[in-house]
């Protein structure tokens, strides 16, 4: 008798419980790393499907970072680089794809990236921005 309203607290208890274990793995991917796609085409690099050669590439202050580096000129070697911030993909010898993760610094500013084989033609710049949206400066 005095168990009736005891059980229905106790299946509220529970399906909310459900409920936010069912959440959990939505939370975990708007907390996952930022995805940036860089193809490397005809000596130039383009960011996440833009049509712009060696665009600025924005990331915010320690925010994490997923980077997919693909390399479409069967005939020639490339890897993506940043410098300043000790970040090198492997080379890419021909067609293929590699992935770098990494932190962005904490501090705002800008350094140069590169492929470190065609420095003077596969160079652009990436920025630290506090306030920089979650994209890439493209021309989209
Ligand atoms: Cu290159």
């Amino acid at each position: 008798m005095r168990t009736g309203p005891t059980r229905i607290v106790l299946t509220a208890v529970l399906l909310l419980a459900g409920g936010l274990v069912a959440l959990l793995p939505l939370l975990a991917d708007s907390r996952g790393p930022r995805e940036i796609r860089i193809v490397a085409r005809q000596m130039s690099f383009y960011v996440d499907g833009g049509a712009t050669a060696n665009p600025v590439i924005k990331v915010k202050p320690g925010e994490r970072v997923r980077l997919t580096l693909v390399n479409e000129d069967a005939g020639l070697d490339h890897d993506f680089a940043v410098p300043a911030w000790s970040l090198t993909t492997p080379l890419l010898e021909g067609k293929g794809r590699t992935l770098l993760v990494f932190t962005a610094p904490s501090r705002p500013g800008t350094a140069e990236y590169v492929c470190s084989r065609h420095l003077a033609m596969m160079t652009g710049t990436i920025e630290v921005a506090a306030g920089s949206r979650q994209t890439t400066a493209t021309d989209r």
